[in-house]
């Protein structure tokens, strides 16, 4: 099953005008999905369509102070040994993608 989309294409003009500032102002759709599925991508803590530092940072945030920093996406951040639940060693293995010192997550 194909899905054509049609038109939509975009012609992206770049003019090299002194005074353009331009401001790509990209809405951010909040899709919250039921199903058990991962939708999202391994390691995205937060839950905002990337996998960079901040993810292991709040992972480190919401174990020191859990009260008050919850991982958005716990399917999502627990990496390290999927199953075992979020831990420093989750943020470790983000930052060690964030590094090229591992290619994906989870880390096998
Ligand atoms: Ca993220």
């Amino acid at each position: 099953m194909e899905y054509a989309a049609s038109g939509a294409s975009e012609a992206t003009t770049t003019q090299s005008s002194p005074n353009t500032s331009i401001t790509s102002s990209e809405a951010a759709t909040t899709t919250t999905t039921s199903l058990p599925v991962v939708d999202g991508l391994a390691g995205d803590a937060n839950g905002n369509g990337t996998v960079d530092m901040s993810d292991a940072v709040l992972i480190m945030q919401s174990l020191a102070n859990p009260s008050k920093f919850k991982v958005v996406r716990n399917d999502l951040a627990d990496v390290f040994e999927p199953g075992s639940g979020v831990t420093s060693m989750d943020a470790l293995s983000i930052q060690k993608l964030l590094l090229g010192l591992i290619t994906e997550l989870p880390e096998k």
